[in-house]
Formats: structure tokens, C-alpha cells, sequence
């Protein structure tokens, strides 16, 4: 027997056991283990029924991910899972914590299925750019009908136990532990004469061409640019049409065709970075200092923000403002957020009630920090006004605790600088709305030591953040890059593009908004309060969008005045163009005596795409990013970046280095100031390397 699928006899019943942790992933090794503990209970004449179980928290987390890519090794999963099916006796699985992908089609593959409370069944592959490879597509709808699975399948999503046998996709839930569930079902349809229950001899799921219509439709506005959730629809459609064995056939050349896809190496490179970019060699096995009560300093939107987060994630909470006033409002913004997450149905009325009244308070004095173990700032963006903060935390704030800001542009070092103890000094930038972005930028000053560091990453698993490493630098990671390619469309708007091509193009590429849509939602004062911070240190060859300093003068600072770039109409979803910023582009052009000219949608995202990975090329180049991955999670996280094209980096790496440096310097000849080839990226085409050779980098 192989070393990760144990065969034993419990009185008649084969115990067929995996144990590949940490997640059971259905490598070559189990396949080939399954298949021969099959093969052994058929032939096993003392053996009358059989229970496969997983060792561990969960049954089985599918085919093993790693694996793709790689040259396949017989037996396959779809064969092991048809060898499973074919078995003369009953076989049942015992599920626990979840079934998913192929972990549910080995599941579909056996006679019976009893799931345990608690356990979520689901096929994800479309998470992955693929598609259910192993019979999902088709003995899924031939139990739950095409409406259910093609509701199912194409998100991605997953059944809870409960709804499972509810829908006829596992017959039981079971009692006690998986082992004892599944010995107890075996045992039960062993006494009444039970055999096999093949799911693949059911008769074809009758079609409903509404369900796959409606899918559809949904699929193709939802996950626009996406491929495999439409694929899916189509594996489970021709299940309706096809038997078992040319179903099955089908679905297997959707499943090889999208493993060819871009996409795929996209969502699997998303899949991985986004568990290893918490994995860093400073924080690695250092112990974490408590957290179990903060402080927020300022109630305006972060802060408010930042609080909500950490109290619907079970921390203590004591908010600071300068006067009662202001620390009302900032109870009025928690509780406005706390009822959104009840209406998302994330909490329950009695819990944020008992949030209010027991985890919450808000004071206008430090010294109601006293016993906090971290307290993190949230006022208005200036350095004396940080300083005077940290001052007070520096004076009241016990021994161990740790000091943080959440500034998204100013130098952490020098705030850290000007108290007694700088290495508890650390930025936790949030995203807005801190209560729901899930980016956290862990922004690492030159003196914090290390169990901050690691406290913070702990901590932003606790509210559910995807924390990434950051250096001290103007706007950190993300923000430093974003003001590179919105220059970059800036650029392109005073050359001759209209803003509204550059929005409609770079949603083409796959973001959800473009620079000039995005600037009306965070408002249009945002960019204009920067510009003028930036004035006194900018290059006189810097492009000034001018015509976005008179939209702010005239008072359009966008959604939150009807009107910016885009004018918005009350109950209307998104903008109209407006003519008149048009006029205001043109007038900008003239006084620079540039005579504008065409630019192609792919022009446009070409350059913007360029002026982002260059800058990224620097920002890891400098340590702001310690890996090309890092600025992947970033984008993917906090900036909206299409998770199909796996994250800027990734994309730079297949789009090819080589091009993609030729095409800087083509446009360093009509502009050599803005864009110089990063030097990272030079080198790298040198080496005939890439991004991804720098993710392991520590
Ligand atoms: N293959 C390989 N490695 C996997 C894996 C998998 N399927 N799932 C998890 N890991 C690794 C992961 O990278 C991490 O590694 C560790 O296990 C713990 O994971 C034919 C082809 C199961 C819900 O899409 O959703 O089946 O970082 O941190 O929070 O149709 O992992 O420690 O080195 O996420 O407890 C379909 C993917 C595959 C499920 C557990 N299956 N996994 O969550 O742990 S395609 C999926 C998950 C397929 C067939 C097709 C989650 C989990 P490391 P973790 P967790």
C-alpha cells in the first residue's frame, strides 16, 4: 500500500484512509494509492462495503495544484474516480471540513456520501481558470439538476453539508467522528443489501435552457474577460445531451483547453503568491505580542473604518477623539458600518448590539489607552499632527505595545524617529473602506523590530486582511506605482487621447475602472491636495493635468458633487462624458502647443501597463517590495487589478520582459524624462530572466 492511502479492515468494512497533508491534494501518489486500494477491496472477498476517508481537517482539497504544468502521470483522476464508480461493492465517503474539486469528484465517484456538519462541498476549479476535470460537470447536475449546478459551478462556490443532502449531493449528514459516520452508513447499507449506486449510470439531468441562459448572462457581465466560468456552463450543458462516457469525454477537452489558457497561469500564480507573501524570513517562527485590545486615534472615514474591522473580528476597541462631539459621529459612522455587515449577513443583530455595548467605547483623552496592546493612528495627513499623536502614545501607552499609523504617504521612519521607543513604531496602511478592502500595506520602518513585524502580519489575518510587506517610501508600494500610470495616462490625455478612451480601454485590459472614473470616486481634492504637496519638489518636465486643477477650482470633485470627469445623474449608475472637460483638454493642449494626435486602445494600455511594471521594477529593486509577488498581492488586493491576469508582474513576465523593455525605450525618445527604463528590468532582459525568478528571493 502507498504511504498516503492506508488500507484496513474494521469487521466487513475496507477503511481506506489518505493522508497527504496539508490538504489531501490528490497527487500522483494518492491517485496510484486510491487505484490499488480499490483494486484490493474488489478483489477482497471479506470486504463488503468500503469508506474512504481524509486524514486530518478535511477529506480531500482536490487534484493537487502544483502538479499542473508538469508532464501528467497515469492513472489520471478522471480514470481513478471511474475505477472508484465501477467497484461491484458499495463504496461511501466520509466527509469532513470540505470535498473540493477533485476532492468532491472522488466523492461522486463513490456509491454513497454522508457529510459531516460543518463541510463544505464545491468544485472552485473556475477560481483557477479551469474547469472541473474529473466528472464534475457531469454527475454533479445528474444529482442536483442543471439549475443548481450550473448555479454552483460556474462561481465557484460551495455547498454546505446541510444544503448538500438538502439538494441530493451527499445522502446523510453524519455523527461523531467521519471514521465512526462513515463505518455506521457502510455498516447500515451492508445490513439492507445495498450495491453500488453508480452516478455516472444516471440518466441524462433533463436540460433547462432558462437556467443556462440566464447563467450565462450573468457569467458574461460578471466575470467579463473571464473564460472558464462560461466553459463550465457548456461542460454542464452537454451533459444534458451526452452519456456518461462522451459527457465525460467532453468535459475533459473544455478542461484541457482552458488549462492552455493565460488565465489559468494567472489564477494559479493569484492562488499561491496569496499564501506566500505573509511567508518572510524576518518574521518566520519569531513570537507574536499580544493583541486583544486597540486604540484608534481619529474617527473620520479610516478610522471608523479601521475600528469596524477589528470589532466584527472580536478585538476590544477604544476610539480617540478630540471632543465628544466628534466621538458621537464616529460612533454614528461604527454603528452605519456594523448594520451594513449585518444586512450582509455577517453578523447578527445581537452581535453588534454586544459590540456596541460591551467591545466599543470611544474617550477624548490618551489615557484611556493605557492597558491597550496596540494603538493606530488615523488623523489628518500632516507630520506635526503625527507627531504630537505619537508624543501622546509614546506617554501613555504601556511597555510592549506597539505604535502604528496608517499614513499612506508619510515617512515612517521619521515618526518613529521622534519617540522613545522606535522599534514598536509601524505603518498598518489600510485601504478605503478599511472595513472591507482586504489589502493591508505593513509598512516596515527601517528600526521596528521584528516581533511588530510579525504581530502585524498575525493581526491582519485576524481581520481577515491579505497583509503584504512594505518599505518606507512616498505612497509605500501601491500608491508610489499608481502615481506612475496615472502620469502615464495623463501623458496620453495631453498628447491627444480623450480621458474617456483611457477609461474604456483600460477596462478592456480587464480593471474594474479607469484612472478617470476612479479619480471621481476617491474625488478629485485627493489629486489636486497632492499635486500641490508634490509643487515645491516637481521637475519643471513633469505633465501638470491642468485641466484637473480647474475641474477642482470649479468646484467638480466627482460622485461626491455630481460632477468631475463624468457627470453623475441621482439614481443613474455610472457617468456620462462630459463634454466640457473635453474643451478643457483641448485648451491645455493648445496653451503647450501640442497638436494631439490618435491613440489605439492597445497603445494606451500598453503604456500604461509599461509605466506600472517600470516603476514596479524600481519599487522592488529598492526593497519597498522585497518580491515581484508582493506587488502581484497589492495590485490584486488593493488597486482592482484583474486576478485572471495573475497581477501586474505576472503579466509582465508573459507579455515578455524583452518587448516590453524595447517599448519603454521607444517612448524614452519622444520623452526621456519620464520614462528610463528601470535598471531591475534591464537587467533582467540581460539575463533573459524574469519577475517570477525574484519570488523566491527573501
Ligand atoms: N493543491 C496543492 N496545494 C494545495 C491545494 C491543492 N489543491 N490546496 C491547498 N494547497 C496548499 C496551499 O498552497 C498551502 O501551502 C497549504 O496547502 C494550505 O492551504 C480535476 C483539476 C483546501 C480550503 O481549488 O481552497 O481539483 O502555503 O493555506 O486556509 O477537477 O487551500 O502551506 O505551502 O489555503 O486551511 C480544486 C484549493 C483544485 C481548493 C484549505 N481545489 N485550496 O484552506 O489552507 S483543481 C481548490 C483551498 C481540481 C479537478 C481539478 C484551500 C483549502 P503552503 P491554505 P486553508
Amino acid at each position: 500500500m502507498s504511504d498516503v492511502v492506508a488500507y484496513e479492515m474494521d469487521g466487513d468494512i475496507a477503511v481506506i484512509t489518505i493522508a497527504n497533508p496539508p490538504v489531501n491534494a490528490l497527487g500522483h501518489a494518492v491517485r496510484q494509492g486510491l487505484w490499488d486500494a480499490i483494486e484490493r477491496f474488489d478483489a477482497d472477498e471479506g470486504a463488503h462495503a468500503a469508506v474512504i476517508l481524509g486524514e486530518g481537517k478535511l477529506f480531500i482539497g482536490g487534484a493537487d495544484i502544483s502538479e499542473f504544468g508538469k508532464p501528467p502521470q497515469d492513472p489520471w483522476l478522471p480514470e481513478v474516480v471511474n475505477r472508484i464508480e465501477a467497484c461491484g461493492k458499495p463504496v461511501v465517503a466520509a466527509i469532513q471540513g470540505a470535498a473540493l474539486g477533485g476532492g468532491l469528484e472522488v466523492a461522486l465517484g463513490c456509491h454513497y456520501r454522508v457529510a459531516m456538519p460543518g463541510a463544505k462541498l464545491g468544485l472552485p476549479e473556475v477560481n483557477l481558470g479551469i474547469i472541473p476535470g474529473a466528472g464534475g460537470t457531469q454527475r454533479t447536475p445528474r444529482l442536483i439538476g442543471v439549475a443548481a449546478s450550473v448555479q454552483m459551478i460556474p462561481a465557484g462556490g460551495n455547498l454546505s453539508a446541510e444544503d448538500a443532502v438538502a439538494q441530493g449531493l451527499a445522502d446523510t449528514l453524519g455523527e461523531g467522528s467521519p471514521r465512526e459516520a462513515g463505518l455506521a452508513y457502510a455498516r447500515e447499507l451492508v445490513g439492507q443489501g445495498a450495491g453500488p449506486r453508480r452516478v455516472g449510470a444516471l440518466p441524462c439531468p433533463k436540460t433547462d435552457e432558462a437556467a443556462l441562459e440566464d447563467a450565462r448572462a450573468l457569467w458574461r457581465k460578471k466575470s467579463a474577460g473571464e473564460v472558464a466560468r462560461l466553459a463550465a456552463i457548456d461542460a454542464v450543458e452537454a451533459a444534458t445531451r451526452l452519456d456518461i462516457a462522451e459527457g465525460l469525454d467532453e468535459e475533459r477537452r473544455i478542461f484541457r483547453e482552458m488549462m492552455e489558457t493565460p488565465q489559468r497561469a494567472g489564477l494559479i500564480h493569484a492562488f499561491f503568491i496569496e499564501r506566500k507573501v505573509a511567508k518572510l524570513p524576518e518574521i518566520e517562527g519569531v513570537a507574536l505580542r499580544e493583541v486583544a485590545r486597540i486604540g484608534v486615534i481619529g474617527g473620520g472615514t479610516m478610522g471608523a473604518g479601521i475600528a469596524t474591522a477589528a470589532l466584527t473580528r472580536g478585538l476590544d476597541v477604544t476610539l480617540i477623539e478630540r471632543d465628544e462631539a466628534s466621538a458621537d459621529k464616529a460612533r454614528a459612522t461604527i454603528s452605519k458600518n456594523l448594520e451594513g455587515a449585518v444586512k450582509r449577513g455577517k453578523l447578527s443583530d445581537a452581535q453588534k448590539d454586544s459590540i456596541l455595548s460591551d467591545g466599543f467605547r470611544t474617550a477624548t483623552g490618551y489615557d484611556a489607552l493605557s492597558e491597550a496592546d496596540l494603538a493606530i493612528e488615523a488623523v489628518f495627513e500632516d507630520m506635526d499632527v503625527k507627531k504630537q499623536v505619537f508624543a501622546e502614545l509614546d506617554r501613555v501607552m504601556k511597555k510592549g505595545a506597539i505604535l502604528a499609523t496608517n499614513t499612506s504617504y508619510l515617512d515612517v521612519n521619521e515618526i518613529a524617529a521622534s519617540i522613545s521607543r522606535p522599534g514598536d513604531v509601524i505603518g498598518l496602511h489600510f485601504f478605503s473602506p478599511a472595513h472591507v478592502m482586504k489589502l493591508l500595506e505593513v509598512v516596515v520602518a527601517d528600526q521596528t523590530a521584528n516581533d511588530v513585524t510579525a504581530t502585524a502580519f498575525a493581526l491582519a489575518k485576524k481581520l481577515g486582511k491579505v497583509a503584504v510587506r512594505a518599505g518606507v517610501c512616498d505612497g509605500f508600494i501601491g500608491n508610489r506605482i499608481l502615481a506612475k500610470y496615472r502620469a502615464a495616462a495623463d501623458r496620453m490625455v495631453l498628447q491627444g487621447a480623450s480621458p474617456y478612451q483611457v477609461d474604456r480601454a483600460v477596462k478592456a485590459f480587464g480593471w474594474p475602472m479607469g484612472p478617470y472614473e476612479m479619480g471621481d470616486l476617491a474625488g478629485l481634492d485627493i489629486g489636486y491636495m497632492t499635486r500641490k504637496r508634490k509643487e515645491p519638489t516637481r521637475d519643471p518636465r513633469d505633465v501638470v493635468p491642468t485641466w484637473a486643477d480647474e475641474l477642482y477650482h470649479l468646484g467638480r470633485l466627482g460622485q461626491k458633487t455630481g460632477r468631475g470627469y463624468y457627470i453623475y445623474e441621482e439614481g443613474k449608475r455610472g457617468g456620462q462624458e462630459d463634454p466640457e472637460v473635453e474643451e478643457l483638454v483641448a485648451k491645455a493642449r493648445e496653451k503647450q502647443g501640442i497638436a494631439p494626435r490618435e491613440f489605439t486602445d492597445a497603445e494606451i494600455q500598453r503604456r500604461y501597463m509599461a509605466a506600472l511594471v517600470n516603476e514596479a521594477a524600481r519599487v522592488v529593486e529598492e526593497g519597498i517590495a522585497k518580491r515581484p509577488l508582493d506587488v502581484d498581492v497589492t495590485f490584486l488586493y488593493g488597486y482592482g487589478f484583474p486576478r485572471w491576469r495573475g497581477g501586474p508582474m505576472h503579466w509582465a513576465d508573459h507579455a515578455g520582459l524583452a518587448d516590453l523593455l524595447s517599448d519603454i525605450k521607444e517612448y524614452a525618445e519622444e520623452d526621456d524624462f519620464f520614462w528610463q527604463p528601470a535598471p531591475l528590468l534591464e537587467r533582467l532582459v540581460a539575463d533573459n530572466a524574469n519577475f517570477a525568478s525574484l519570488n523566491d528571493q527573501g
